[in-house]
């Protein structure tokens, strides 16, 4: 098989004061904390979009990727050229799982049986691929954003030949994404949102949502798919107003729905940041709730109102993450996924390894620095200690539902001198500080 990275060798794992670019300096795959490896706990994900199909265009300028695979004759061999070298990446960075759109492996046709029949294509050669590298799919999905059918949106658009032909498309995606042994299924939004509400039926588009969600879950029980299907909350962009905002808009969309049960989060670092929450707030509420289901690791700028996708490097976020994670049992079948794209001035081949690096170095700093976090006990000493009153007395009773309005007044009644204990949130941010720096 061609090779498209000659110049990169394999990545290794040379330690902290290794000084070699192409080298992990944090993730060493086979390192044990906590009883399972760094590579179970971290279960890296390419994403294909990014990697092979981005050429780094932006609302002012074209492309300026510059990749191994440009000088393919035809889409079909660009397909296959991309697929060879997806293969190649993860074999070199040592990543053992991918996530693609339908659309990103293979090129649509003129008419939808012609697009299904290249993806089939494309699909047994990945199947061959995948088998031949050992390589697995953490989730796939449909894009039904890109082409411009979907203008007014896929399943809540006000075309009912869109919302068919949306559903075909997922259907699809779903026997492609079982054939390849995917583990789970995201449906992201899209253009499922609105720009004004001036021609929106927000009740209908909703219903329709909800729709289309029980016919995928019913469809994946008829084939046999038993993937986890994940719901990946963004607040806007493409659309002004995107309906799956964020975790709880979705779990109340899906409590009303009666949907809860079919499907957990796949929640994106960089979305959580334009809803103006941190990343490990979104992860916490979908934990509490027991749909914290796959993450796609990346960061966002807070400076700027959109995705810009960039690669994780904030240590900080990376530990709070991770912590949210441990703290969840892990995250499998979901893993971390790298929903993330180099810069567009950084347009060498070498630039997606560096990327891939810093980004896995990252996320495995701030699994260690998590874990000794979370051994120790420190924040949940004191948030146990924090919480105390609510584990005797009063606070007991009101936990386990023995008190009401009128017994509680007769307490404050008897208790109205009341004496706070201070948060102490700048310690133990300077705990936190304190791990990550020693670990
Ligand atoms: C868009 C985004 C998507 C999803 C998959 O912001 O994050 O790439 O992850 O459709
Ligand atoms: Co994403």
């Amino acid at each position: 098989m061609r090779e498209y990275f000659a110049n990169v060798p394999k990545i290794k794992y040379e330690g902290k004061d290794s000084k070699n670019p192409l080298a992990f300096k944090y993730y060493n795959p086979d390192e044990v904390v906590g009883g399972k490896t760094m590579k179970e706990h971290l279960r890296f994900t390419l994403s294909y979009w990014h990697t092979l199909t981005g050429a780094g265009s932006d609302p002012f300028g074209v492309g300026t990727m510059l990749r191994p695979w440009d000088c393919a004759e035809d889409e079909m061999e660009l397909a296959k050229m991309r697929m060879e070298a997806n293969f190649e990446l993860m074999d070199k960075l040592g990543i053992e799982y991918f996530a693609f759109h339908d659309r990103d492996i293979a090129p649509e046709g003129k008419t939808l049986a012609d697009t299904n029949e290249k993806l089939d294509e494309i699909v047994a050669y990945c199947k061959e691929l995948m088998q031949k590298h050992g390589k697995k799919l953490l989730w796939g999905t449909a894009n039904m954003f890109g082409n411009p059918r979907f203008v007014h949106g896929a399943a809540t658009t006000c075309n009912a030949d869109v919302f068919a032909y949306a559903a075909a498309q997922t259907k699809k995606a779903m026997d492609v994404t079982k054939e390849l042994g995917g583990e789970n299924y995201v449906f992201w939004g899209g253009r499922e949102g609105y720009e004004t509400l001036l021609n929106t039926d927000l009740g209908l588009e909703q219903d329709n949502l909800a729709r289309f969600f029980q016919m995928a879950v019913d469809y994946a029980k008829k084939i046999g798919f038993t993937g986890q299907f994940l719901i990946e909350p963004k607040p806007k962009e493409p659309t002004k107003h995107q309906y799956d905002f964020d975790v709880a808009t979705v779990l109340g969309f899906l409590r009303k729905y009666n949907l809860e049960k079919y499907f957990k989060m796949n929640i994106e670092a960089n979305h959580a940041t334009l809803a103006q929450h941190t990343f490990q707030h979104e992860v916490a509420v979908a934990r509490v709730n027991g749909v914290l289901g796959s993450l796609d690791v990346n960061q966002g700028d807070p400076n700027l109102g959109w995705d810009t996708d960039q690669f994780p490097t904030n240590i900080y976020d990376a530990t709070m993450v991770m912590y949210e994670v441990l703290k969840n049992g892990g995250i499998a079948p979901g893993g971390l996924n790298f929903d993330a794209k180099t810069r567009r001035a950084s347009f060498e081949p070498e630039d997606l390894f560096l990327s891939y690096i810093a980004g896995m170095d990252t996320m495995a700093k701030g699994l260690r620095v998590a874990y000794s976090l979370l051994d120790d006990a420190v924040l949940e000493n004191n948030t146990s200690e924090r919480y105390k009153t609510f584990s005797e007395g009063i606070g007991k009773d009101i936990v386990e539902g023995k008190v009401d309005f009128e017994s509680l007044e007769k307490y404050a009644l008897e208790n109205s001198v009341i004496s706070n204990k201070s948060g102490r949130q700048e310690y133990l941010e300077s705990v936190v500080n304190q791990y990550i720096f020693n670990d």
